[in-house]
């Protein structure tokens, strides 16, 4: 008997304006975070922090040179704002079912408090969704993917002020008004859980502006604003579109213990905590027992409004959807072990997993583990929103061969097989992360590509932007018309 994915399974891929779109300053766009978020050449991929920090310096020192786009990378993109019809017509001829993009918030509302929409920001979606239907493919939409328009942090310290869920349930009503007969599946906020890891990005906080604040009682304030924002969202989204399907997104981090000692079985345990208590909040609703407690002995105190925990409550989401791309370990006593990076974290490494040319550790039975993990603890379909291999491609006689990329899809393939079949899980789709290459998000690289496609672009935005056929675009397209048979015909090894 054939093995397939289930009839309508949504294969395709995934980008984030931030890093793909580019025309930062183009078609009436204000400023994002990420437009100032500054490129740190030659510094360690492991130290996370210093690629991330952002100062209120660093904004003045962005704002100072907007032309500069050489040490803003995600200014530049990939240039989808430009060559959106043949990157479309690219994922068409692979056969995508559903193409995952996110809507920059500062191109519809450019200082995120305006009074009316940018009716040219509207039109460029408008036209992105209509050439993706042309094709058959589904868009699906993440309303905020590391791109609050600057002008919220600068005027009112962005998702750490309440008006802040206003000026977002406005940008809400706004796109799923205008978009209701073109998008049906929406994710709120891209992993809400990287507020802790880079609230710059995902929540416009810069600490040097909350001096005298408990920073980490900032971070939750604001998480608390996303959380009812997102309810809302959801709220939203079924009212004017009665059959969209919302989801939260999260970074799946999956942590083994690194002996079998009960100490580290309980870090593991715990560290898998770091982002559950988001989904749990947005899938049940309401907050973990667990991360209550953790404020209460912490001292963290979430201001709330006599609404908040009903609107929460009630508008829960329809799937969860995440990020996937490695494992760790997690050790109560971490002397003396091996530390790697991974996707926004450090944590002990794995000896019996192979590393990325970031330090990533490559694990596709971890992404089983980490399916019947959320599908145990959630009940609802799941969504793979974000996976694949960063790695330093050459680009030879007009393609890539990267058949170290076909290994580690055809391998997270088969476990999401396993996954459906043999557990037993709802798996709505998949979306390779960056498939068309992409700036990189922790580093702000172009080296570091994920894409079936190569993008002529440098980490100093040098290049022709060009795009060049990799050797895996030709293997996804076979793996999608099959519906996934063709992983278990022998040429596919
Ligand atoms: C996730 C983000 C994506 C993407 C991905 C890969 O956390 O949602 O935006 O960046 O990580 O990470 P990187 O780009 O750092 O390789």
């Amino acid at each position: 008997m054939k093995k397939s994915f289930p009839e309508g399974f949504l294969w395709g891929g995934a980008t984030a304006a931030n890093q793909y779109e580019g025309g930062f300053d183009k078609g009436g766009k204000g400023l994002s975070v990420s437009d100032c978020a500054r490129a740190h050449f030659g510094v360690d991929v492991k130290n996370y922090s210093a690629h991330n920090e952002v100062t209120s310096k660093d904004i003045e020192d962005a704002l100072k040179d907007l032309n500069d786009l050489v040490n803003y990378p995600k200014r530049h993109g990939s240039d989808f704002y430009n060559r959106y019809k043949e990157d479309i017509a690219l994922m068409a001829e692979m056969g995508f079912k559903v193409f995952r993009l996110s809507i920059a918030w500062s191109r519809i509302f450019p200082n995120g408090d305006d009074e009316f929409p940018n009716e040219e920001g509207l039109k460029f979606y408008d036209n992105v969704f209509d050439e993706c239907l042309k094709y058959g493919i589904e868009p699906l939409v993440t309303m905020s993917h590391y791109e609050p328009p600057l002008n919220l942090v600068l005027k009112y310290d962005c998702w750490y002020d309440r008006r802040t869920i206003g000026f977002f349930t406005k940008f809400v009503e706004t796109i799923c008004t205008r978009y209701k007969n073109k998008v049906k599946y929406w994710l709120t906020f891209n992993e809400v859980d990287s507020m802790i890891r880079h609230p710059y990005t995902t929540g416009g906080l810069i600490r040097d502006r909350f001096s005298g604040k408990n920073f980490e009682e900032v971070i939750f304030q604001a998480m608390h604003h996303q959380f009812v924002a997102s309810a809302l969202a959801t709220k939203i989204c079924h009212e004017i579109i009665p059959d969209s399907k919302v989801g939260c997104m999260l970074t799946k981090l999956t942590y083994y213990p690194y002996t079998c000692k009960p100490e580290d079985v309980l870090e593991a345990q715990q560290m898998m905590r770091s982002t559950y208590c988001y989904s749990d909040t947005q899938v049940f609703g309401e907050y973990p027992a667990y991360l209550l407690s953790r404020f209460k002995n912490k001292g963290i105190n979430i201001v709330k409004e006599e609404n908040d925990d009903e609107i929460m409550k009630k508008y829960p989401v329809d799937f969860v959807s995440f990020s996937y791309y490695m494992s760790s370990c997690a050790a109560k006593n971490t002397d003396d072990l091996d530390v790697t990076a991974g996707n926004t974290i450090l944590a002990v490494k794995n000896p019996y997993l192979k590393s990325s040319d970031w330090g990533w550790q490559l694990d596709p039975t971890g992404l089983r583990i980490s399916l019947v993990d959320l599908y145990d603890r959630y009940r609802k379909p799941l969504f793979i929103v974000e996976n694949g291999l960063g790695a330093k491609d050459v680009l030879e006689n007009g393609t890539v061969d990267d058949q170290y990329r076909i290994d580690y899809f055809k391998d997270h393939f088969k476990a999401m097989y396993d996954a459906i079949v043999e557990d037993g899980v709802e798996l709505l789709g998949y979306t390779s992360w960056g498939c068309i290459d992409i700036v990189s998000e922790s580093t702000k690289q172009m080296s570091k590509r994920y894409g079936f496609v190569y993008v002529d672009c440098d980490d100093y935005g040098k290049g022709t932007f060009d795009r060049y056929k990799k050797k895996s675009f030709y293997w996804y397209k076979k793996v999608i018309e099959t519906n996934g048979e063709y992983l278990f015909e022998s040429e596919a090894l």
